[in-house]
């Protein structure tokens, strides 16, 4: 908090008074105590004239602020509105894979959710303020310092609100990691310091011969990640593919934005999962975990494209 001096003369007092945060809803004490100043100080008609023309310019400032508090609430909601254009995505992906539209439910349901509570807690917290506070300065508002029910209740809301969090969060991650029996491709990705390989297999697991990779020569390029600098993996659009994710030296992590995905690669473990994917599209990739020097140029690019289209490009790029 604010140190404030103490004042050395009344108008430093008055505009004190004025400047104080208590000013917000003590209104009628400062008032009473301006007029006390005043009589205390027996100053003369002008000069009391002059004071009087100040207090009332402290009642004035008082509409003010009753104005300021009814802006408040218009500037948040209109905050709302403007940052809301994404809604219901609250600033996530809405998700190019199955998969990653349910997380993004899961993250929609979330915030929706903590948003309801904010907005539950800050009118009772208003309430409160407004409803016990001090209403003059001989007067002391009720004082209580317990009550079991009420501990009770806000205890056990919590409680409820956590297990349907945890309750959502486990139905949406056994979908998400679900793996199918027979997926239409495999595709073999291994991180290394510094790039990606995408080999690709049949549903049966036999190499298919086609074979994506990062340059060999590491370069600071800083490009986007859909430039053709770096490797593409190409899926077929409305399939599920099973994705093989290895390591080959340290940790590093495959991160489709788009498709609301990040898993760790790790050497020695072998992360399988698929994406169910939906319409054709272009995404970018990058590496999400800090793995050295050219950990920046780790990025790739998924590109969606139709069956057909899809069959056309393994048979171009098989060895
Ligand atoms: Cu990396």
């Amino acid at each position: 908090m604010m140190r404030t001096k103490a004042p050395s003369s009344f108008s430093q007092r008055v505009d004190q008074l004025r400047r104080s945060p208590a000013f917000f809803f003590k209104s009628r004490p400062i008032g009473l105590e301006v007029s006390h100043l005043a009589n205390l100080k027996g100053v003369t008609t002008p000069d009391h004239d002059h004071h009087l023309g100040r207090i009332r310019s402290v009642f004035n400032a008082r509409r003010g602020v009753t104005r300021r508090v009814l802006v408040l609430p218009l500037l948040v909601l209109t905050a709302f509105a403007l940052g809301g254009c994404q809604l219901p995505t609250f600033g996530g992906f809405r998700g190019a894979t199955t998969q990653a539209k349910t997380e993004s439910t899961l993250w929609s349901q979330m915030v929706i959710l903590g948003v309801g509570v904010s907005a539950i807690v800050f009118v009772l917290i208003v309430w409160a303020v407004f409803r016990y506070r001090r209403r003059d300065e001989n007067h002391i508002p009720r004082q209580f310092s317990e009550n079991t029910l009420l501990e009770i209740v806000y205890t056990l809301i919590p409680c409820v609100l956590v297990g349907v969090i945890f309750y959502a969060t486990v139905i949406a991650e056994n979908q998400i990691d679900a793996v199918v029996g027979k997926p239409a491709e495999i595709i073999n990705v291994t991180a290394y310091r510094w790039g990606w390989s995408f080999s690709y297999a049949s549903s049966t697991g036999v190499s298919q011969n086609v074979l994506v990779q990062t340059a060999a020569e590491p370069k600071a390029l800083a490009q986007s990640a859909l430039s053709s600098e770096y490797p593409q993996l190409v899926l077929p659009a409305h399939q599920t593919v099973r994705i093989v994710l290895q390591s080959t030296d340290v940790i590093h992590g495959f991160y489709i934005p788009a498709f609301n995905f990040s898993r760790y690669a790790q050497p020695g473990v072998v992360n399988t999962f698929d994406f169910t994917t939906l319409g054709t599209g272009i995404y970018r990739g990058q590496c999400a975990q800090y793995c050295g020097l050219y950990h920046a140029e780790m990025l790739f690019s998924v590109q969606v494209v139709p069956q057909g289209t899809f069959a056309d490009w393994l048979k171009s790029h098989q060895a």
